[in-house]
C-alpha cells in the first residue's frame, strides 16, 4: 500500500458541492503542489480554506481537511478536499491530482486500506456497505450497530468462550497432574456445547430477520393467465404500472415493484400466466415464471372467483409450500365457481379489484406469514448477510458432529479439533482470516470513494 489513491466521494452532476478523498503517504504533500496554502505546516483534524491552483490560476475556491495517520479513516495521512459542485471543477482537480502522483481508487479501495490496516473488522465493514444501501430506517439500525461495533463484540465474546474451553482441554491434556483446572469430562463438555449451540442458534435466527429486514421480502404474483395477476401488482403499488387487458397472455416479462409493509420491503414480480403455449416469446415468459415461483420468499398464487379451479392449477397448487403461500381468490364481485375444498389449509384471500380492494387483509395476512411485526419489535444486534449467515449455518453442522461424538464417548482431545473449527469459522466471520478472492469480492461491491 505504498501508493497514495484519490477518488471522488460524491456523485457527480449539478450540486453545490463535492468531496475529493486522498490516502496514502503522500496524500498531504500531493494535494500540496496544487494548494494556495502550505498544507505541510497544518495541524491533523483541521479544516482549511484555500485555492486549487495550476500555475497561476485559480481552479476552485475549497476547504481542505486533513487527517493525520493512524488517526484517519484507513490510518494512514487523508486529505479530503471540498470543491464546489459541477463536473468540470471536480474533473479538473482529479487530473491535477493524478498528475501529480495519486491513483484513481478503485471501489471500496479505501475501506479496504482501513479493514487491512486492522482499522475495522469484516462485520464492520460489511455494515458500511449496507447503511450505504440500507432503504428503510430499520436497514438502518442494524447497519449502525454494526459500525459501532456491537455484534463484533457479541461475536467476539462467543469466540473468547469457545477459546477458553480450548485452553481448558489442552490444560487436562498437557499437565493432568495440575489440579487447579476443571477437569472436562464428557458430560460437562456436552453441557458446554449445548450451551455453545443454543448461541449459535439465536445468532442464526436473529442474524435471518436482520437479512429480510436488509434485503426485504420477494413476493411471486403467480397464477394462470387473466386471473387478474397484474391488476393486483397495479393496486398494491398504486400505480398501472403493468399492462392490464382482458386478453389471455397480456405479461410476458416479469414486472416488479416495491411496497413497504411495517418498515419491511416486500419486492413484488407480476409474472406470466401459467399455461401451455406454442408462442415462442409466452414460453419463454412461463419458463421465467416457474423460476421466480422457485426463488420467491412468498407466493401470492392468484385463482379467478369465476372460474373452476382447473387440472393445470390444481397440479401446480399441490407443489406449493403452504408455509410460504397466500392464495389470492381475486374477482369476488362475479359469481363463485370455484371448490374452496382444494385449497385446504392454506391461507385465501379473498378480494375484488375491480370493485373494492381488500388489501388491507391481504397486507396483514403476509405481516403474519413473515412474523414481520415480531421481525420489527426486537435488539438489532445481529449479523444480516449471506456470508456471515453461511458461516453461522457451517458452525451448526459442525456442533452436531462434535453431539454425534460426544454420543459416541469419543476422546475429548479428538473432539477439541472440531471445536477448533468453530472458533476459526468466528474468525472467518470477523475477517481475522482471510483469502484475496473473498476480500475482492466484498469490497469490490462498494461504491468509488468509499
Ligand atoms: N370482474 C373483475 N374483473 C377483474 C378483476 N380483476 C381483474 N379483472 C380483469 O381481468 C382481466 C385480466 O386482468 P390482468 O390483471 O391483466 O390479469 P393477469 O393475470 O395479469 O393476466 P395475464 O397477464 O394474461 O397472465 C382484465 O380485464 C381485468 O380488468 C376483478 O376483481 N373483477
Ligand atoms: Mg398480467
Amino acid at each position: 500500500m505504498e501508493d497514495t489513491i484519490v477518488a471522488i466521494a460524491t456523485t457527480v452532476g449539478f450540486s453545490a458541492l463535492n468531496v475529493i478523498r486522498i490516502s496514502g503517504q503522500n496524500s498531504i504533500e500531493i494535494v500540496n503542489k496544487i494548494c494556495s496554502k502550505d498544507l505541510t505546516k497544518l495541524k491533523a483534524n483541521t479544516i482549511n480554506y484555500t485555492f486549487i491552483i495550476e500555475n497561476d490560476e485559480k481552479i476552485d475556491e475549497v476547504l481542505v481537511s486533513i487527517f493525520k495517520s493512524p488517526k484517519s479513516f484507513t490510518t494512514e495521512d487523508v486529505v479530503e478536499i471540498n470543491t464546489h459542485g459541477g463536473t468540470s471543477t471536480v474533473n479538473k482537480i482529479m487530473q491535477l491530482l493524478i498528475k501529480n502522483g495519486c491513483r484513481q481508487a478503485e471501489p471500496g479501495e479505501f475501506i479496504k486500506r482501513a479493514f487491512l490496516n486492522g482499522r475495522i473488522d469484516l462485520i464492520e465493514a460489511e455494515a458500511v456497505s449496507d447503511l450505504i444501501n440500507s432503504k428503510t430506517e430499520e436497514a438502518r439500525k442494524i447497519s449502525m450497530k454494526g459500525i459501532e461495533g456491537k455484534i463484533s463484540n457479541k461475536i467476539r465474546t462467543l469466540r473468547e468462550e469457545i477459546l477458553s474451553l480450548i485452553a481448558n482441554i489442552e490444560v487436562n491434556i498437557d499437565y493432568p497432574e495440575y489440579e487447579d483446572a476443571l477437569v472436562i469430562t464428557n458430560n460437562l463438555l456436552k453441557d458446554k456445547i449445548e450451551n455453545i449451540k443454543k448461541q449459535f442458534e439465536n445468532i442464526l435466527e436473529n442474524s435471518k430477520n436482520n437479512k429480510i429486514i436488509i434485503n426485504g421480502i420477494s413476493a411471486g404474483i403467480i397464477g394462470s393467465p387473466n386471473v387478474g395477476k397484474s391488476s393486483l401488482l397495479n393496486a398494491l403499488l398504486e400505480e398501472e404500472k403493468a399492462i392490464v387487458t382482458d386478453i389471455e397472455g397480456t405479461t410476458r416479462d416479469t414486472v416488479e415493484g416495491s411496497i413497504i409493509i411495517s418498515g419491511i420491503e416486500v419486492k413484488l414480480i407480476d409474472t406470466a400466466g401459467i399455461r401451455k403455449t406454442k408462442d415462442k416469446v409466452e414460453e419463454i415468459g412461463v419458463k421465467k415464471s416457474y423460476q421466480i415461483l422457485k426463488n420467491s420468499d412468498i407466493i401470492l398464487f392468484v385463482l379467478d372467483n369465476n372460474r373452476k379451479i382447473t387440472k393445470e392449477e390444481e397440479s401446480l397448487i399441490k407443489t406449493l409450500d403452504k408455509e410460504k403461500t397466500i392464495i389470492i381468490i381475486n374477482k369476488l364481485d362475479l359469481k363463485s365457481n370455484i371448490d374452496k375444498n382444494k385449497l385446504k389449509d392454506f391461507t385465501i384471500v379473498e378480494i375484488s379489484l375491480k370493485n373494492e380492494n381488500n388489501l388491507e387483509t391481504l397486507k396483514n395476512k403476509i405481516k403474519e406469514l413473515f412474523n414481520i411485526e415480531k421481525i420489527k419489535n426486537r435488539d438489532y444486534t445481529y449479523l444480516c448477510n449471506a456470508r456471515q449467515i453461511g458461516l453461522i449455518e457451517k458452525a451448526l453442522i459442525i456442533i452436531k458432529e462434535i453431539e454425534e461424538e460426544l454420543n459416541l464417548n469419543v476422546e475429548i482431545d479428538l473432539i477439541e479439533i472440531n471445536i477448533r473449527r468453530l472458533w476459526d469459522i468466528l474468525g472467518e466471520i470477523l475477517g481475522e482470516s482471510y483469502n484475496d478472492e473473498l476480500l475482492d469480492e466484498i469490497f469490490s461491491k462498494f461504491c468509488l470513494g468509499k
